[in-house]
């Protein structure tokens, strides 16, 4: 099987690469089914994309990278022909800087989503994996939501993404394409770029320095390791039904205030290094996924449980600092509120 992953140097892509080629020391088992013969990564290098993510694989005969931008038609149509499969994660990603400026969100995201749709329907590829968020569907007080929620998304970025879910699946309506979209909780672990909360808390607690809390840190969000998110994509990948939905979440919800003692407990820090500042835009209260359908129709579970995960995601910063500080060198800062 002949694999085409966009986005493949950012954070989540690139440990769906590490998986499917089986880096060593990557966390867990592929399945076996899955046994790639090659993996292609298109992949424009923005900001967030970065070659040293795929350092572990670099050297596998199997692995190909292309740098190249999604939105570039004749490039795409190139690089997919002779896929089966399309996984694709490439984004912009960061809701701070979709308060900032939209623009490259919506290109990237909606233009970039589309051209890939249609170099797929020409070339015939078997199976396109869109990797959709829980964001889509906006914010919920009580209860989870299920695939067939409406969309209601609140940020730029979300609503970037919905309009790329929604394209996805009305491929599969309109031209009876082989989609599937997968919409996940939050993500966390190695590689993250260090302006998402988790890296950036860490690493600024790491460094001495404090950490930005948003609001009255009340807002609600559901942890899920990304090695978890990458192995529900894998299932999804194999055993979804065409022009379906499925929910990849951790079932671990916590306020911004738990998740940061957390994270002060783990770095030996106290309170004085919160500093409370403006609130984000628009910023969503709580999010919260119903997974039974995954569950249920193709045997998911999370296997890394919070507490695990987020103590190796801890001790992976604190051991690779050589990655993270000339990222967080070049960081301007974002505006929240
Ligand atoms: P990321 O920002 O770390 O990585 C995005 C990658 O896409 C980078 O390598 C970047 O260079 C590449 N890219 C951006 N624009 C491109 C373009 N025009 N052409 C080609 N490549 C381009 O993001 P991530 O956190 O790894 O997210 C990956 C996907 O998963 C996104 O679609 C995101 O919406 C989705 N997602 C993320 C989370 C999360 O918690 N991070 C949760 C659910 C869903
Ligand atoms: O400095 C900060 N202070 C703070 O309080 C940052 C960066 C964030 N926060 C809060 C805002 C959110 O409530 O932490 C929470 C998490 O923020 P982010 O890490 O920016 O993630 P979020 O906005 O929830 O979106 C993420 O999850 C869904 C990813 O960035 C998206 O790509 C994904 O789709």
């Amino acid at each position: 099987m002949r694999i085409l992953v966009t986005g493949g140097a950012g954070f989540i892509g690139s440990e769906y690469v590490r998986m499917l080629l089986q880096a060593p020391g990557s966390t867990g088992p592929t399945d076996p089914h899955l046994e790639p013969s090659a993996v292609t990564v298109l992949d424009k290098l923005t900001y967030s994309g970065n070659l040293q993510n795929l350092a572990p694989v670099r050297d596998d005969p199997r692995l190909r990278l292309v740098r190249g931008d999604i939105c570039d038609q004749a490039l795409v149509d190139e690089v997919v022909a002779g896929h089966d499969v399309i996984v694709h994660f490439a984004a912009e990603s960061h809701v701070d800087r979709s308060i900032s400026g939209a623009a490259p969100f919506v290109t990237t995201n909606v233009l970039g989503t589309q051209t890939l749709l249609d170099a797929a329907l020409r070339h015939g590829t078997h199976r396109f994996v869109h990797v959709s968020t829980d964001e889509v569907y906006g914010s919920i007080d009580e209860g989870s939501w299920t695939e067939t929620w409406p969309l209601a998304p609140n940020s730029p970025y979300s609503a970037s993404k919905a309009g790329s879910d929604l394209l996805a699946l009305a491929y599969h309506r309109t031209h009876g394409m082989d989609v599937v979209v997968t919409r996940c909780s939050n993500n966390y672990g190695p590689y993250q770029f260090p302006e998402k909360v988790i890296p950036l808390f860490v690493t600024n607690l790491l460094d001495g320095g404090t950490v930005p809390l948003y609001g009255d840190g009340g807002n609600i969000r559901d942890w899920l390791h990304v090695h978890d998110h990458c192995r529900g994509i894998a299932m999804v990948q194999e055993k979804g039904r065409a022009g379906e939905v499925y929910h990849i979440g951790g079932g671990t919800e916590l306020s911004n205030k738990e998740l940061t003692a957390w994270l002060l407990q783990a770095c030996d820090a106290g309170w004085d290094r919160v500093v409370p500042v403006t609130d984000r835009k628009g910023h969503d209260r709580r999010y919260s996924l119903d997974i039974s359908k995954i569950r249920l129709e193709l045997g998911y579970a999370p296997s890394i449980d919070l507490e695990r995960g987020l103590t190796q995601t801890v001790q992976w910063y604190r051991d690779h600092r050589a990655w993270w500080e000339p990222l967080k060198a070049g960081i301007e800062p974002a505006v929240a509120g």
